[in-house]
């Protein structure tokens, strides 16, 4: 059984891991805390980069000598194969731990194996099936079993659920601070959608400005009929673009462009497709969908959303949109996993439970 300090530890650790959170992905993001026999940390480390070391071994190389006879908290089962870096299963042996805890069992079976190996050589390993750390795999986990990104809807709404406004200012409805925790994530996903009314209405630019962009995301615009108009900023040189179309629209105006054709049911765009090739082609892990609401609609639909950001400003709107996003909101079944201020904005972080 895993001790309140046991899950204080893996707790601390699971912070670590999000340092990763844009350079860490197609990988999950990893933590990982030694400590000693007074329960005094010796190292800690998380997966930084995909394709460069595991968790594991950033804590041990930081612990040296003090690994021996140490407790390894790790949000994830030590891997027990060689992909891009060596076995942190081996590793720990070598660097003689004498007890690991687990956050959560790894659920790529290429890499798993880490916890038996373990004990086959009389490690002590404690499993403490935390949610924190489940969390943190969500989009690795969804990604293995489905073959789909996870797909984050992310909105900003006034308060009585409107995103847009009576002069298309729907851009700025959001305050500075929010925008800058959008641009933040932007700079951590590998893909920007949009449907083609936000394209026509608001000409966004869907780049990440004034943060740190760990990834370049590509941005989707779906269009069934092809109507972006050729002067969009979504057109320009600063991102890659995806044109997603219907099938049998006339695509000659867009050839200089990557094009996607999906096929409609009830004349709607049947989107599972277009999130399977943006793993098959890109290897994608996180999506962000940024509306406007007849896109949010299909997604909620389809069901191919698993979690949703929504900015609520402190203004009403006392419009009557044709979709109103509180309502919509109540279509899926969710549960609030998040409310804080966003400057003076409120941010409300929901998973849909479907893909929980
Ligand atoms: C760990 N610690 O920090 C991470 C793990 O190709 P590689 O060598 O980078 O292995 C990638 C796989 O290892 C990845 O798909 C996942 O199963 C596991 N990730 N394992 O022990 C870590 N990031
Ligand atoms: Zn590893």
């Amino acid at each position: 059984m895993s001790s309140e300090f046991d899950f204080s530890i893996l707790h601390q650790a699971a912070r670590l891991a999000v340092m990763g959170h844009g350079t860490a992905e197609p990988n999950p993001m990893v933590g990982c805390i030694l400590t000693n026999s007074d329960g005094d940390i010796v190292g800690e480390g998380f997966h930084e980069k995909c394709g460069e070391a595991h968790a594991e071994l950033n804590a041990l190389a930081k612990a040296g000598d003090d690994a021996q006879g140490s407790t390894a908290y790790i949000t994830l089962e030590p891997c027990n194969h060689q992909g891009k870096t060596p076995p942190c299963s081996e590793a720990l042996l070598k660097a003689g731990v004498a007890r690991v805890v687990i956050g959560v069992r790894d659920p790529n079976e290429d890499a798993s194996g880490g916890i038996d190996f373990l004990r086959r050589n009389s490690i002590e390993v404690e499993i403490a099936n935390d949610e924190i750390c489940a969390e943190l795999i969500a989009p690795f986990a969804y990604k293995i079993k489905t073959g789909l990104p996870w797909v984050t809807c992310k909105w900003a709404q006034t308060k009585d659920g409107c995103i847009e406004t009576p002069r298309n200012e729907s851009k700025w409805i959001s305050c500075e601070e929010s925008q800058q925790l959008v641009h933040e994530e932007r700079g951590c996903v590998d893909a920007i959608v949009v449907g083609v009314g936000t394209v026509v209405a608001d000409n966004p630019t869907l780049t990440v400005r004034g943060a740190i962009k760990h990834r370049t995301p590509i941005r989707v615009v779906i269009d069934p009929a092809l109507r972006t108009p050729l002067e969009s900023k979504i057109l320009n040189e600063d991102a890659p673009t995806l044109i997603v179309h219907a099938e049998g629209a006339e695509t000659s105006e867009f050839s200089d462009y990557e094009l996607l054709s999906l096929p409609r049911t009830n004349e709607v765009l049947d989107l599972a497709p277009l999130f399977r090739h943006l793993v098959t082609k890109y290897d994608a892990t996180n999506v962000m969908v940024e509306g406007g609401t007849t896109l949010f609609q299909h997604i909620f639909k389809q069901n191919l959303a698993n979690e949703l950001w929504v900015f609520t400003a402190q203004n009403r709107s006392n419009m009557t949109p044709k979709i109103n996003m509180n309502s919509l909101l109540t279509t899926l079944s969710t549960t609030r996993i998040e409310e804080e201020p966003s400057g003076v904005d409120t941010v409300e972080r929901y998973l849909v439970n479907h893909c929980k």
